[in-house]
């Protein structure tokens, strides 16, 4: 056992995003002193980052909004079914406000490395202001999608345009995002994700001339968004606590239940009208409330595959440009489905260019815009719709060591290893809230994070009560929890897809190792193997 240092905190939690500041919250609540850091201006994480146009919720409000649901913020009121970045920011801010968290935030910082001290048992922690301090507990709550991805393309400083990622959306000198005009422009979208998709009918209102480079078309299908009046509020919150106690019992925590049935099960035209309303219905349905066997069989996928193109050839005029809108390299919902409105209909514009990328790649870009096939695309504006470096990026990003020095990247180079995705072996008193393999990624983070948040929260609460100061998990559970994960994961149609949840690492001797960072054993499942560990007294962490 290390010789014991007081530390200047007991913990500090990097993020403020919904996650962070809540747990943030929760640890003054149970009399811990707390630093929180962020790189950002203010709370937010996701919100106060992604300020592009279209930029809103695909989760029904109502659902993603733990703050409302547990009694925060009960006054809270959505405007609409799914929420627009505004007042996704908004609704962080009056939590924030109501739960007083800014004064133990230092904004504009960022944590450049967290070394944990062997003697003192305790992490070392350098802030790029030049502070140097010390906490009992590193808490991260860097969000699964923070660390933008930037192509590094050749020629891209050459552009005389703006190019910019769609994360880090131009400011005003006030700080404001920039609203820009397209109209009289050229501009360029590179990504078809969730973002592109969101992005891109919004541009084609204005823009002169919009080009969608795609190197992979998604599966997308309609948000069907819509305003909620004020007698339809009223009834959501007199239901909150109902709403919340509903999502937990979903496998991802959005209020969805996959049908019972497998796909085989349902004969023709049964299956197609299920289809049809699922597919008319707003938010997630036709993804997480089809046939359990979705991700499980080629032949089921296919039919609902099969399906979703028909709608896309329906949907899109020039039957050319469908082909090139429906995906072939992955089965359906193998990806985060992006919600859309209005997207296929924005190809039937005449200011609308599909750029096939995959066949002919951007060679560089050029003072006027992107060299590709030998033709240069006169460009304005570039939006980077490309993703992120999800889960394990931004941890790559801070210089973290654990026992003997040991970097968590080196210890993580083929994939994650860790107990319930919270902690890593090696890495003493070292949390990942929505971190990789735990349970509250591959969900709705509004709801799970929090969830995760208490749960540590009580284990800090355990270990002072008990005197202890140190924890980690034993060997044997991290191997018997990264084990599952990975075979868990092995048995999906999801195994094969170069999602963001994938890591695909190419190694010197020219292998590659291709592995998930999510745990997808469903919300109910990990939360029932967190509580089953915490009451056998933390079984799986050695605790000293
Ligand atoms: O990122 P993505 P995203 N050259 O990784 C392409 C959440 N989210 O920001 O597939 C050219 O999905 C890349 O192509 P490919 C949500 O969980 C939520 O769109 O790699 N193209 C792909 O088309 C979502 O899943 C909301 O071939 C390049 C795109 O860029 C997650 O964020 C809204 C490229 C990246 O797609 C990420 O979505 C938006 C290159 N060098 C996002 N590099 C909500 O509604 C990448 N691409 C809450």
């Amino acid at each position: 056992m290390p010789t014991i240092m007081n530390p200047d905190y007991d913990a500090v939690v990097i993020g403020a995003g919904v996650t962070g500041i809540y747990q943030t919250y929760l640890l003054d609540q149970n009399g811990m002193s707390v630093l929180g850091v962020d790189a950002a201006e203010d709370v937010g994480g996701t919100w106060y980052w992604n300020r592009y146009p279209g930029c809103r919720l695909d989760t029904e409000s109502y659902a993603y909004g733990y703050f409302a649901l547990k009694g925060i913020i009960p006054e809270w009121r959505w405007s609409e079914n799914f929420a627009a970045q505004p007042e996704m920011l908004r609704y962080v801010n009056a939590a924030a406000d109501k739960m007083n968290i800014r004064r133990f935030y230092k904004f504009r910082t960022k944590v450049v490395s967290a070394h944990y001290n062997d003697d003192g048992n305790v992490w070392d922690i350098r802030l790029d202001d030049g502070t140097d301090l010390t906490c009992r507990y590193l808490i991260s709550a860097t969000g699964p999608l923070s660390a933008s991805a930037m192509p590094d393309y050749k020629g891209l400083d050459l552009f005389q345009g703006e190019a910019f990622h769609s994360s880090r959306w131009p400011r005003d000198a006030d700080g404001k995002p920039r609203n820009i005009d397209f109209s009289g422009k050229r501009v360029g979208v590179i990504g078809t994700g969730a973002t592109g998709v969101q992005i891109i009918p919004i541009v084609a209102e204005t823009a002169q001339d919009l080009f969608v480079f795609q190197r992979t078309p998604n599966w997308c299908t309609p948000l069907g968004n819509s305003a909620l009046s004020d007698e339809e509020m009223d009834l959501i919150k007199a239901r909150f606590p109902t709403v919340l106690e509903y999502v937990k019992t979903t496998p991802t925590a959005f209020p969805y239940h996959r049908d019972t049935r497998k796909t085989s099960e349902v004969p023709e035209p049964e299956r197609t009208a299920f289809f049809e309303a699922l597919y008319d219905r707003p938010g997630y349905g036709i993804w997480l409330s089809t046939f359990r066997d979705l991700l499980l069989s080629k032949e089921s996928n296919k039919i609902l595959a099969d399906f979703v193109a028909g709608k896309i050839r329906q949907r899109v005029d020039d039957p050319e440009v469908a082909e090139k809108l429906i995906p072939v390299d992955h089965p359906f919902g193998a990806k985060r489905v992006p919600m859309e409105t209005n997207y296929y209909e924005t190809y039937n514009q005449p200011n609308v260019h599909l750029v096939d990328i995959k066949t002919t790649p951007i060679e560089e870009f050029v003072a006027q815009g992107a060299k590709i096939g030998g033709e240069i695309y006169d460009l304005d504006v570039i939006i980077f719709a490309t993703g992120f470096d999800g889960i394990t990026g931004s941890l790559d990003r801070i210089d973290i060591r654990g026992h003997d020095g040991v970097r968590l990247i080196d210890a993580w180079v083929d994939g994650p290893s860790t107990y319930l995705g919270l902690q890593a072996r090696g890495f003493p008193n070292f949390y990942t809230l929505v971190g990789p393999h735990n349970g509250s990624a591959f969900c709705n983070v509004g709801v799970c994070g929090a969830l995760q948040a208490e749960w540590v929260t009580q284990m800090l609460c355990y270990m002072k009560a008990g005197n202890y100061s140190y924890a980690q998990p034993t060997q044997a559970a991290e191997k018997q929890w990264t084990d599952a994960v990975y075979a868990d994961f092995a048995r999906t149609l999801m195994a094969d897809t170069n999602a963001w949840w994938v890591k695909v690492t190419h190694k010197p001797d020219g292998t590659t190792v291709r592995r998930t960072l999510v745990y997808v054993g469903g919300g109910p499942e990990y939360r029932k193997r967190c509580e089953e560990v915490a009451y056998g007294g933390y079984e799986g962490f050695e605790l000293a």
